[in-house]
């Protein structure tokens, strides 16, 4: 699997840090639709558990800190988010998993279309039969 960070730009002073996002560098083509943020979570309730046929998002912990397992279907890798300044590609037909939220997690993410249901696959074993029939 590719590596899935972003680095977002942190403009800092003796004020504190700001972080503007207008376009991401690293996706020129990744307009953002949609933003939407997570919080008043609970370490013990995982979130997520779906992919998307045709969604990409950038996914930030502005606050707190919460771990990310991406698989796409033939490799699984779990990844932290702890930094306002740093983002996390969900990419389309990725499944992923959020769990271990801080007390504190505030998760923020941009989303490339507006919200359709129509768009999660929410059974494992149909995002997997879907992989291996995309696959040569
Ligand atoms: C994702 C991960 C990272 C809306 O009405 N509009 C929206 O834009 C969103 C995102 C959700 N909803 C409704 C749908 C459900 O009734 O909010 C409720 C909770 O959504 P869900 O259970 O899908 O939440 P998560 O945390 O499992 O998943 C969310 C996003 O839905 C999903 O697209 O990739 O965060």
């Amino acid at each position: 699997m590719i590596a899935k960070y972003i680095d977002l730009n942190e403009i800092k002073s003796d004020k504190g840090s700001l972080v503007a996002i207008e376009n991401i560098s690293d996706m020129p083509n990744f307009e953002i639709k949609r933003v939407y943020y997570i919080y008043n979570t609970s370490k013990n309730e995982p979130r997520g558990f779906h992919a998307h046929k045709d969604l990409t998002q950038i996914a930030i912990c502005i606050n707190g800190s919460c771990n990310i397992l991406l698989d796409d279907g033939k490799t699984k890798r779990t990844f932290k988010l702890n930094k306002p300044n740093k983002g996390l590609v969900l990419d389309k037909m990725v499944w992923h998993e959020m769990s271990d939220f801080s007390d504190d997690c505030v998760f923020l993410v941009l989303a490339d279309n507006i919200y359709d249901e129509s768009d999660y696959i929410r059974d494992y074993d149909d995002f997997i039969e879907r992989v291996h029939n995309a696959s040569p």
